[in-house]
């Protein structure tokens, strides 16, 4: 009998579903793990083997923490609203809603294939009215909330005080006053406008396009804009307390971007009525006395106003032109050190030293935050320095290195920007002070005067939440003829997409939506919004809905929220480090502070898996490679072994090609089905071979070699169960029988020992190097496996590769599934050091021991060995995520790892 996973693993799926084996109830006398996949958008391409790599990691957790005596919240779902599904319908006339269903049974048949211990019966789509009826409803707290500054938190808009003076200008003004303070506003916002494809493009989609040949220009719309600004520091703050990576801790503070500093107000020479200052944002008040000149953004509101009649042409001809590039290509643009600019004409007085400065416009300065005007220190700031020389502007130094600094004397600022701290100097009343005390002098010294004052800025900025686009969410509002934004009701939700035959955006790019009129005119005479909104509004809030996903009165109830919440452990990809947590954050403190969650944050523990790369090939030959690109895909390639090493060349060509990892994409033709895999060698296989890569946040290419090896691992497993010794001759002798060896005993405690503190720190390629050196470690011996040995190797083995962990189990003579059999302890007397050293080499160079264990025979156990050290600290920090070129083995001695 031979491991034949084709009919071990269709059988315990078909078993986990019929026993609902993995179904959550509310439990309070368990406690509970919530563990949670970022769930995916069901793209047409179905899933690829880089998607279970952070599945196979949150299952086997799952898995473990039943074992552990944990109630076990593990549920899947689908993100499915979205652009392909839209633009599928665009080319195919398929309505999105029946693509998207289409992708959603594909992909879940392929999850199922995994076999995931995913409760389904709480499976979610976001485009399901059933949902989505709720994400509308989040819509209207949000829309119904405003920001109570005093109380630092969310209120209902009915508890706004209104001022007295608004109150006697009648119910519209009141109306207005609450609209202008609700959490979600309109807002003339520009957006990236694409007349060619009439799509409104998210300025992530822009660069693409552009590179298309299509134009795509900042027009401004109607839109939906949430107040996520509001919440900027709690979502720094709230930081604190969290298990993430710091990484992605960084990028949340970086994107939020707070800066402290002093808004500055400059007079302007010539008075324009009400237009008589110039208010700018700088983090450096200090360096006021070098300011030589002011940048307003072209789109300045003052730009029209104080302009010269001289330079009237100049600046509307600079001003037309940048108003096709995005914030992100001025800033890109302007990093590069691309400066241009044109001067108003106008000056603004210094208030410290009532110079006169010349005030310019230039595209480095954006609108969208600060002021969207500064005072350009060339002296000290490199982007101004790099104006100013272009320009012809002067430069003054006012800040010189604090004495015993090194290199003090070499500064020269007409050369060089000094953008460092230092003391102050040509700068008046701060003179000699260092920087901090100078910022803090200076600042005392506006305010004072009423001249600024201190202020704290955020770069983070209010969220455009609406979408010119078929396929998402209708927003729950209407318009009323008197202009009045009104909530359709709570009882009229769901709001449900209009059946529609053409999903393309107007001429003038109006959403779709616009031209159902039968579902936007209603008959008292309002109209529906058209605009949608994002995708990002769905999985906002889907981790709430899993907590209890049919409840049809309430979109959770406050029991389930809170014995369920909040997320325990949370996996997905590096992409999501910003926006969708940001996001989900964000709402999920709106929902905090109306008291429908209980927690302050929603994901306590946070990992994002590395990329599953793909291979292609390319010329191995320098002058050919520089040629234009050839790029050669896995079938049209021939491994040939020329000694110990391998050589890939064309099939036809016979053309030497050397390998080229990179992110599998259907584009670059380098994409691994899971399909095929699962059907060669299991699922068991796959997820072994998925953790077996490397570290879990670590990148690693996909080897076929290497599943081949994990599936020869599983089939010797399977053999110590059946077939082991060699010598048996009946089936039961072979099975469970007796205590085992004193040897066999002291492996199988270490085992135990060494896997619970792997799967613990989810370092699970050293958790699963610890089964293969246990197996590897009887077969050596030829020895049977002992009772206890027999059952606790299942134990340990079920996270990883349930299917055959259960088939063993089952052949032990146990009925039950092992889902929930107490997860083995390991025996201290057993743990008694038996091994021997190893030295870590990588490129030759010494990196540090490991020790191995006396089992593992230095001649005969060379994969283990190699193995373990691959996975050793010590290997591992240094060759990080490079593919090794080479692992030289030195029997019982050493390993060298060349990169
Ligand atoms: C004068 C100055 C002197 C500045 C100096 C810096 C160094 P962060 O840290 O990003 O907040 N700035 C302000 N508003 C801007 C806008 N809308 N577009 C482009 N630049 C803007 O940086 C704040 C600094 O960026 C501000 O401080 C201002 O330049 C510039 F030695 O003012 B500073």
């Amino acid at each position: 009998m031979s491991y034949d996973h084709a009919t071990i693993e269709p059988r315990w799926q078909a078993f986990w579903d019929e026993h609902e084996t993995f179904k959550a109830e509310v439990d309070r006398t368990r406690p509970k793990y919530y563990v949670l996949d970022m769930f995916p958008y069901p793209s047409g391409s179905g899933l690829h083997v880089g998607h279970p790599e952070g599945y196979t990691a949150t299952d086997i957790m799952a898995r473990y923490k039943r074992m552990n005596g944990f109630n076990v919240l593990h549920p899947m779902g689908w993100d499915s609203f979205g652009l392909p599904a839209e633009r599928y319908a665009m080319k195919t006339g398929t309505h999105p809603r029946d693509r998207t269903y289409e992708c959603i049974d594909n992909f879940k048949r392929q999850l199922k294939m995994l076999g995931f211990s995913y409760d389904w019966s709480r499976e979610i789509a976001t485009t399901d009215p059933e949902y989505f009826k709720w994400t509308q409803w989040i819509f209207l707290q949000v829309w119904g909330s405003w920001y109570d500054q005093d109380q630092g938190k969310a209120r209902p808009i009915a508890e706004l005080p209104i001022p007295a003076q608004v109150q006697a200008q009648g119910e519209a003004a009141v109306r207005a006053y609450q609209d202008e303070h609700r959490l979600a506003y309109l807002h003339d916002a520009p957006v990236n406008w694409c007349p060619d494809l009439r799509v409104v493009l998210a300025n992530e989609e822009v660069a693409e396009q552009v590179e298309a040949g299509h134009e795509v220009i900042r027009v401004p719309m109607h839109q939906w804009m949430l107040k996520i600004t509001k919440y900027a520091q709690r979502l720094i703050d709230d930081l604190e307390d969290l298990d993430w990576p710091t990484s992605v801790l960084e990028m949340q503070r970086n994107w939020i971007g707070r800066s402290e500093g002093a808004e500055v107000v400059f007079e302007l020479e010539a008075k324009q009525g009400p237009a008589s200052q110039l208010r700018v944002f700088t983090t450096r008040p200090d360096t006021l006395f070098g300011a030589t000149y002011m940048v307003l953004a072209p789109e300045h509101p003052l730009v029209e106003t104080i302009t010269t009649a001289a330079q009237r042409d100049a600046i509307q001809a600079y001003v037309a032109s940048t108003a096709h590039r995005t914030e992100r290509e001025r800033q890109a643009a302007a990093a590069e050190g691309d400066k241009t600019g044109v001067f108003t004409g106008a000056y603004a007085i210094n208030p410290v030293n009532d110079q006169r400065i010349p005030i310019w416009i230039a595209d480095y300065v954006l609108m969208g935050y600060g002021t969207g005007a500064i005072m350009a220190v060339p002296g000290h700031d490199v982007r101004d320095h790099a104006f100013a020389t272009t320009m012809g502007l002067p430069i003054v130094q006012v800040v010189a290195p604090a004495p015993g600094d090194s290199g003090g004397d070499s500064i020269n600022v007409q050369a060089q920007a000094y953008p460092e701290p230092g003391v102050a100097v040509n700068s008046g009343l701060i003179n000699d002070l260092p920087t901090a005390e100078a910022k803090a002098k200076i600042t005392q010294w506006l305010a004072d005067n009423g001249k600024g004052e201190a202020r704290i800025n955020y770069k983070l900025r209010d969220w455009l939440f609406s979408r010119q686009r078929y396929w998402g969410e209708p927003f729950p509002l209407i318009h009323k003829p008197s202009g009045e934004v009104a909530s359709v009701g709570v009882d009229a939700l769901p709001v449900e997409l209009p059946e529609v035959e053409d999903f393309n955006p107007s001429e003038t790019g109006e959403p779709p939506l616009a031209k159902a009129l039968a579902w936007v005119e209603l008959p008292d005479g309002s109209r529906r919004e058209t605009n949608t909104m994002p995708q990002w509004a769905g999985s906002c809030w889907y981790y709430l809905r899993f907590c209890d996903p049919r409840n049809a009165d309430a979109p959770w109830s406050s029991e389930a929220e809170q014995y369920w919440m909040p997320v325990d452990l949370y996996v997905g990809g590096a992409e999501h480090a910003v926006l969708h947590l940001l996001y989900a954050r964000f709402w999920h403190k709106v929902l905090f502070d109306l008291g429908h969650v209980s927690t302050r944050e929603p994901f306590q523990k946070l990992v994002n898996q590395g990329m599953v790369l793909g291979a292609t090939y390319v010329p191995r030959d320098p002058q050919v490679a520089a040629g234009p690109k050839r790029v050669f895909v896995g079938d049209e390639i021939e491994e040939v072994q020329l000694g110990d090493v391998v050589e890939y060349v064309h099939k036809q060509t016979r053309e030497p090609l050397t390998i080229q990892w990179d992110k599998m994409s259907k584009s670059r033709g380098n994409v691994v089905n899971p399909d095929e895999v699962i059907a060669e060698y299991g699922a068991d296989t796959m997820r072994l071979y998925e953790m077996f890569m490397g570290p879990l946040e670590a990148s690693a290419p996909w080897q076929p070699e290497g599943v081949a090896g994990c599936f020869r691992f599983l089939g010797r497993a399977y053999r110590l169960f059946f077939e082991s010794p060699k010598d048996a001759e009946d089936r039961a002798r072979t099975l469970a029988q007796g205590e085992g060896s004193e040897r066999q005993r002291r492996l199988l405690h270490r085992t135990i020992a060494e896997v619970t503190e792997r799967v613990e720190r989810m370092a699970f390629n050293t958790a699963i190097s610890s089964l293969m050196v246990f197996v590897r470690d009887i077969e050596k011996n030829d020895e049977t496996l002992g009772r206890d040995a027999a059952g606790i190797f299942c134990q340990l083995l079920a996270p990883f590769a349930p299917h055959l962990a259960e088939e063993l189990w089952r052949a032990l003579g146990n009925s039950a599934s092992l889902t929930y059999e107490p997860w083995p302890k390991a025996d201290p007397a057993m743990l008694v050091a038996d091994t021997w050293t190893l030295v870590l080499q990588v490129n030759g160079k010494r990196r540090g021991e490991l020790e191995i264990p006396a089992s593992l025979d230095p001649k005969q156990a060379k994969d283990e060995i190699t193995a373990l050290a691959m996975a050793s600290e010590a290997v591992s920090r240094f060759v990080g995520d490079k593919s090794p070129k080479r692992v030289i083995y030195v029997p019982g001695r050493l390993v060298n790892v060349v990169v």
